[in-house]
């Protein structure tokens, strides 16, 4: 069994960013510039955007971050996307998700415009994504992609299973593994909540993709000897023997899996990190124009 080791990617792949601006900076550029709105306090979604932040400083990239109180009301959330979409400073940014349940969170994707969504989630990007065009995929799926694909992990031919059908994860990375080319070309299954007999498409997998928010809910009879485990799970379980009072679960139960398969993701360390570092790499091609040319000023 192989880890997976996503934090030594992600940094990898900070330091090839780290040099990509520096050569635009060379060249009398100005460095990209990310925003990111958060909003309320929800303990994740702080750990994630904090996250987001400090790696555009590593890497020199411009950050704004946005906080406002959980009690904002839709209309003055959609006035500072308009903002944020006016603004010719900030090359892309995010409303970190999820929302509070006063707010629409379809209403707030669809106000983000299309060049500047850097999470690839409105549905022009989705779109743009189901049909192979330029587009910003989201962080996750483009993470777990680029895993597979500096692993060198042969993906043509192969059985997936995707447990989870999100629009975040669990179908565009139903799209995006079974597309044309590498790494892609798969048979892709998309399992959810009403799947029946969820094991006897599971035990077929090649590749296993987790992403239904479930500790520890793929055990090793579901899974096939030597297949390819992704966690996308990131679920906070009580545990009073820490510090925090709990500890990191994905949906996968690692002791039991880990022996049998061929290569696996860790939580934390794996899939979690790679979305960040993705979310940067959108961020560079925002701001070089790479999906959506700049408009003359
Ligand atoms: N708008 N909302 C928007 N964009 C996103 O791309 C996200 N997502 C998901 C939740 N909401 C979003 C994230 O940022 C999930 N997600 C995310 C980001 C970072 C990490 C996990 C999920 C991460 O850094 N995980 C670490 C552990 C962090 C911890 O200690 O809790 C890891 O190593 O897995």
């Amino acid at each position: 069994m192989e880890i997976l080791d996503g934090k030594k990617l992600a940094e990898e792949i900070k330091n090839e960013l780290k040099s990509e601006v520096a050569e635009m900076l060379a060249s009398g550029k100005k460095a990209p510039h990310l925003a990111a709105v958060l909003v309320g306090e929800d303990p994740a979604s702080q750990v994630y955007v904090r996250s987001k932040v400090r790696s555009c400083e590593q890497v020199g990239f411009q950050s704004t971050l946005i906080r406002e109180a959980a009690t904002i009301t839709e209309e003055a959330l959609l006035a500072l996307v308009d903002k944020l979409n006016q603004d010719p400073e900030i090359d892309g940014f995010i409303v970190q998700l999820p929302l509070p349940k006063h707010i629409n969170e379809d209403k707030i994707t669809l106000a983000i415009n299309p060049e500047k969504d850097v999470d690839g989630f409105h549905p022009v990007n989705f779109g743009r994504m189901a049909q192979g065009l330029p587009c910003y995929l989201p962080a996750t799926p483009y993470g777990i992609v680029e895993m597979i694909r500096r692993y060198n992990l042969p993906t043509q031919g192969k059985e997936v299973v995707v447990l989870g059908r999100s629009n975040i994860v669990g179908t565009p990375m139903s799209i995006l593994l079974s597309r044309k080319g590498y790494p892609g070309d798969c048979t892709v299954t998309l399992c959810h909540s009403r799947t029946k007999d969820l094991t006897s498409h599971t035990r077929r997998a090649d590749i296993l993709v987790a992403a239904i928010g479930i500790p520890e809910m793929v055990t090793a009879d579901m899974v096939k000897e030597g297949a390819v485990v992704i966690d996308v799970g990131i679920n906070r379980v009580e545990d009073s023997g820490t510090e925090k009072g709990y500890r990191l679960a994905g949906d996968v139960d690692f002791d039991g899996v880990s022996p049998k398969a061929s290569y696996i993701t860790p939580v934390p360390g794996g899939v979690g990190a790679m979305t960040v570092v993705s979310l940067l790499v959108n961020t560079l091609k925002a701001a070089k124009g790479e999906i959506y040319p700049k408009k003359q000023a």
